[in-house]
């Protein structure tokens, strides 16, 4: 990182700062997901590797069109899951003969992949999973070659890489790492790393924590590297002020309820309300937005996504075409020199920033508009380089002459869009109100944002989700136990089924690592227990029932949705 730009006002970097691959993701903001392989034929989330490559039969693949229409919905890089837990190569690996060589449609889809987004001038991830339940060497010394090397045909074979991506998910604590996270750095240099457990020393990105979608309301870049390597999700969420690794986070959703294609999940995708909300809970939240779109059999992006996709991409676009506070008077009670006046911050200028005096680390920034304008958010952000330094702010309105406060919040970080109350505003206050050292931004903005008119995933009520295609019960213990595993993130609040007799039952939620009680219920005598909750429980992939009862497995178990609200967390 070049410092001279700072240096010459005598600006020090404060703790732990990005490196240009972290800068780089950062001005990406968002970028797209892809899980496509024999999941989507076999309508799996996870496949054990028994599915036959002949059943890999898209009818109407068009990789250009992933691409293209990605890239008109503003997303300016794509991560392909190459190979996931499945095992299934989408490329034609010599390390397994489980591939699309050996499935009828024959093409290397990674190559078709790669060559799409450098003819559109698209940025390319690439999702290799640490587990392979067809090669099935994992968990065994033999595991640490195999992943190397087919690691080596992605990271040489294809040209320009600008982001690899390790799941969490089958991280073992005898991965080589240190080996792998070379074979990224000596061939791709403009490959950041997303990881997590042990690969936390070699990442440049980490995970926000949920795959639900936002980041934390305080959301620091800053953390410390043990809360990656145990996965704390609320440290990933928030990270840490002040802590001395600077890893930003990337926030994975998925615009369905699964990260794989299901036909029966079309009428569940996301609005495109919903997907500005999943923008500005992440990119607007100091994180990066990685927004996952399953193409279907066909080999198509279905119509839904993209349309969704595409009107939120245009209203935020338009919020961000203009900022208001470019016509303001700015000014700021500190100052370090004229270079770094506040007005700087208002232009379209990442270079430019303003700088309070040194050691002043409270300070209050006024904008005052040459007329009434309607607006509802703003937007701030730190010139990270120098480290994040923001810890407490507050936006104040004194266009009816009193100073209000409308908003406080903590973190700043690259970026924060705050909602506003919509209104004519005249002048505004951003009151700086703590900050680890003297704060320098790099923007300062005032914005108008149109919502898209929400329409609710008309049919999430009464599915059973438990009976998707994408579902499966498994019944243990002689039925007094039974797994739920949904392919996908549902949001549920009612779990119905029978007992055969008076009984104990308690309900269990997967997050992510085990399971977790959340409810017991008392059955006093046979007959139907329900569990429910006030709004609706987000993010489960699985739910587990253990009762003292046997559970009448003619009956099967509902996990219904019934309530309408699906949009809070
Ligand atoms: C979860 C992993 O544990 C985490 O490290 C990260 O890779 C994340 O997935 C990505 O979404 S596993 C998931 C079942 C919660």
């Amino acid at each position: 990182m070049n410092y001279s730009r700072f240096e010459k006002y005598g600006l020090e970097p404060f703790g732990a700062t990005p490196n240009e691959l972290q800068m780089a993701q950062y001005r990406m903001g968002k970028k797209a997901f892809i899980h496509f392989g024999m999941n989507t034929f076999t309508d799996d989330e996870v496949g054990d590797g028994s599915a036959k490559a002949e059943l890999f039969n898209p009818t109407e693949c068009d990789v250009r069109q992933w691409v293209r229409s990605l890239k008109a919905a503003g997303f300016p890089l794509i991560i392909l899951t190459a190979k996931h837990d499945d095992g299934f190569c989408l490329w034609h690996s010599k390390y397994s003969d489980y591939t699309v060589a050996n499935s009828p449609y024959q093409k290397d889809i990674v190559r078709e992949f790669v060559d799409a987004c450098h003819e559109y001038n698209v940025k390319v991830g690439i999702y290799l999973a640490l587990l392979d339940n067809y090669v099935n060497v994992w968990g065994t010394p033999a595991n640490n070659d195999f992943y190397a090397n087919q690691l080596t045909e992605l990271m040489t074979e294809y040209g320009r890489i600008d982001e690899v991506w390790w799941d969490g998910a089958g991280a073992h604590p005898d991965n080589a790492w240190a080996r792998w996270a070379e074979i990224v750095r000596k061939n791709q240099p403009h490959a950041a790393i997303f990881g997590a457990w042990g690969a936390a020393p070699y990442i440049d990105l980490r995970w926000v924590g949920n795959e639900r979608g936002f980041a934390g309301e305080t959301h620091f870049s800053t953390i410390n590297l043990e809360h990656i390597e145990v996965e704390n999700t609320k440290y990933l969420n928030a990270g840490v002020a002040g802590a001395p690794y600077y890893i930003p986070s990337e926030t994975d959703v998925s615009v369905r309820p699964g990260w794989y294609y299901h036909a029966d999940q079309d009428n569940q995708v996301k609005s495109a309300a919903r997907i500005n909300r999943l923008w500005f809970e992440s990119v607007g939240r100091n994180s990066t937005l990685n927004l996952n779109f399953p193409p279907d059999r066909r080999g198509l992006i279905h119509e839904t996504d993209l349309q969704n996709a595409i009107a939120s991409h245009r209203s935020i676009s338009e919020m961000l075409a203009v900022n208001y506070a470019s016509e303001a008077i700015v000014m700021a009670d500190s100052v370090l020199c004229e270079e770094c006046a506040p007005e700087k911050a208002v232009l379209d200028d990442e270079t430019l920033f303003y700088a309070a005096a040194k050691d002043q680390t409270s300070v209050n920034i006024d904008l005052i508009l040459p007329e009434e304008r309607l607006l509802n958010v703003l937007c701030l952000g730190e010139v990270v380089e120098l480290g994040e330094r923001i810890t407490e702010f507050t936006v104040e309105d004194l266009s009816d002459g009193d100073a209000v406060e409308i908003f406080s919040g903590t973190s700043v970080g690259y970026y924060r869009a705050v909602h506003l109350p919509e209104k004519q505003y005249r002048h505004l206050r951003v009151c700086i109100k703590n900050a680890m050292a003297a704060p320098v931004i790099r923007t300062v903005e005032l914005r108008l944002f149109r919502d898209c008119p929400e329409e609710l995933p008309a049919s999430f009520k009464n599915i059973n989700i438990a009976e998707l295609s994408s579902a499966k019960t498994i019944y243990t213990a002689q039925s007094h136990e039974a797994e739920i595993i949904f392919g996908g993130i549902y949001p549920f609040d009612t779990v119905e089924f029978k007992v055969a007799d008076a009984g104990e039952c308690t309900l269990l939620c997967y997050d992510g690592s085990k399971y977790v009680p959340t409810q017991t219920v008392t059955a006093t005598k046979a007959g139907y227990v329900y569990f429910r909750f006030e709004c609706p429980q987000f993010g489960s992939f699985q739910i587990k029932i253990q009762s003292t009862a046997e559970i009448v497995t003619a009956n099967g178990i509902r996990v219904l949705l019934l309530s309408d609200d699906v949009i809070g967390d």
